[in-house]
C-alpha cells in the first residue's frame, strides 16, 4: 500500500500482491480511481460545461489556476488535445515549433501539430532530453522571407522516453528568457510537472512561472481517470476555450471528471514521492540482472527505462515474456523497455516483476 494516503485507505487490498493480477508497469495512465474520487464523482455537482455552468469544473479550473499562480485554467479531455490547442493559440499554419526530438508531441501524437496545426517539428536530441539556449538556438530560423519561421519552443517537463528527466529550473528559465527576448512562446507539456515539483523539492508555480503556458495531466501519476488541463493567461484560455471546442472537446455534464480530478490535484501530489522511491528501487534490482543496463542514479522519478542488449534478446519477445508471466511493460524501441511506477503498485508488486524479469533473461 503506498503510504499515509487520503486516498486509499490501509486496509483495501493491494492488488499487486496477488499473483493472478497483473503488475501493470505499463504506464502510470493505467491507475484506477481512489475510493475518494469514486465517491466525488458520485455526489459531483453538474451542469452544462458548454455554457460555463458546471460549478465543479468551475472548480476545478479556478484550483489550477490557483496552484499555479496563473489567471485562468481549462479542463481538456486529454494531454494531447491540450498540447495541440497551446499549439494552435501559439502558431499559424506554416510556422515551426522547436521541441526535443523524443518529446511526446513528436513521436506520440500522431502529428497533430502538422496534420491540424499546420506546422513543422524542428527536432534535436538533447542529452537526457533536456533541452538548453545552446541547443535550441541554431534552430530558430533566420527572419527571411524564404523560411519558414518560428513561433513556439515546447518543452517536457518531465520528459517522459528520456526516462522521466527534470528540467533543473535555471534552464527552463534561461529558455524562457532567450526566447521571449527573440520573440518566441515557450509551451511546457508538464503532462508529470507534479513528479518535477517533488523531485525538485519546489512548487508547480515556481517550476512553470515563465512558461506561456502550461499543460498537465490529471490522468498520470495523479491517479485520475481522465483528463488534463491547460493554464495560463485569461487571454490564452478564452483563446484555448474556442479551440477546444473546434476540436470537438467541449463536454457537457463534465463535473463527474473534474470531481476526480480535484481530489487528485489536492490529494495525489503528496504520494509522488514513494512511485520515485519505487522507480529508484526497481532500478537498483535492475542494474543487478546480468545483461540489463541501466544507471540507477539517473532515476529521478517515477520512469524507468532500461536496455537489454546484452540479454542477447529484443526488447519486444522480452515484454511479451512478462507478460505472459503477468507483468506488464511496454518497449520502446528494439532494445529498450519502459517500466513506470505509480499509485497501484507497491514494493511487492516491484518485487515480483525484478523476480520475474530474472526468471526470464
Ligand atoms: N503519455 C503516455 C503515452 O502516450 C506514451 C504514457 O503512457 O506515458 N505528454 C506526455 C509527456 C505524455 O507522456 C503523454 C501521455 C501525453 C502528453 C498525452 O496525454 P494523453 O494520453 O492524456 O493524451
Amino acid at each position: 500500500m503506498q503510504g499515509v494516503s487520503a486516498t486509499k485507505s490501509a486496509n483495501e487490498p493491494d492488488p499487486a500482491s496477488k499473483p493472478d493480477v497483473a503488475v501493470d508497469l505499463r504506464s502510470d495512465t493505467v491507475t484506477k480511481p481512489t475510493p475518494e474520487m469514486r465517491r466525488a464523482m458520485a455526489e459531483a455537482e453538474v451542469g452544462d460545461d458548454v455554457y460555463g455552468e458546471d460549478p465543479t469544473v468551475n472548480k476545478l479550473q479556478a484550483r489550477a489556476a490557483e496552484i499555479f499562480g496563473r489567471e485562468a485554467a481549462l479542463f481538456v479531455p486529454s494531454g494531447s488535445m491540450g498540447n495541440l490547442i497551446a499549439i494552435k493559440v501559439w502558431t499559424h499554419h506554416g510556422n515551426e515549433v522547436i521541441c526535443e526530438e523524443r518529446g511526446h508531441i513528436n513521436q506520440y501524437e500522431m502529428a497533430s501539430m502538422s496534420a491540424i496545426a499546420g506546422c513543422m517539428p524542428r527536432t534535436t536530441r538533447a542529452p537526457e532530453g533536456i533541452l538548453t539556449w545552446d541547443l535550441i538556438a541554431p534552430l530558430i530560423r533566420p527572419k527571411i522571407y524564404y523560411r519558414a519561421q518560428t513561433a513556439l519552443i515546447s518543452l517536457e517537463n518531465t520528459h517522459n522516453m528520456a526516462g522521466g528527466t527534470v528540467y533543473p529550473l535555471e534552464v527552463t528559465e534561461d529558455i524562457c528568457d532567450h526566447a521571449h527576448a527573440s520573440g518566441l512562446r515557450v509551451h511546457l507539456d508538464g503532462a508529470r510537472i507534479f513528479n518535477a515539483a517533488v523531485a525538485l523539492g519546489r512548487s508547480v508555480a515556481e517550476l512553470t512561472r515563465k512558461s506561456d503556458s502550461v499543460m498537465f495531466c490529471l490522468s498520470k501519476g495523479l491517479g485520475a481517470p481522465v483528463g488534463s488541463m491547460l493554464v495560463g493567461s485569461r487571454e490564452f484560455i478564452e483563446k484555448a476555450h474556442i479551440l477546444r471546442k473546434l476540436l470537438g472537446g467541449g463536454m457537457r455534464q463534465v463535473g463527474v471528471l473534474a470531481a476526480a480530478g480535484l481530489v487528485a490535484l489536492e490529494r495525489s501530489p503528496q504520494n509522488l514521492h514513494r512511485d520515485h522511491q519505487n522507480a529508484r528501487y526497481l532500478a537498483e534490482g535492475l542494474a543487478q540482472i546480468p545483461g540489463i543496463g541501466i544507471d540507477p542514479k539517473k532515476v529521478q522519478t517515477n520512469i524507468v527505462i532500461f536496455d537489454v542488449r546484452g540479454t542477447g534478446r529484443i526488447a519486444g519477445e522480452i515484454s511479451a515474456a512478462l507478460g505472459q508471466r503477468k507483468v506488464l511493460a511496454g518497449a520502446t524501441d528494439q532494445y529498450a523497455i519502459r517500466m513506470v511506477t505509480h499509485y497501484d503498485v507497491d514494493r511487492s508488486g516491484i518485487d515480483r516483476a525484478l523476480a520475474t524479469l530474472r526468471s526470464i533473461v
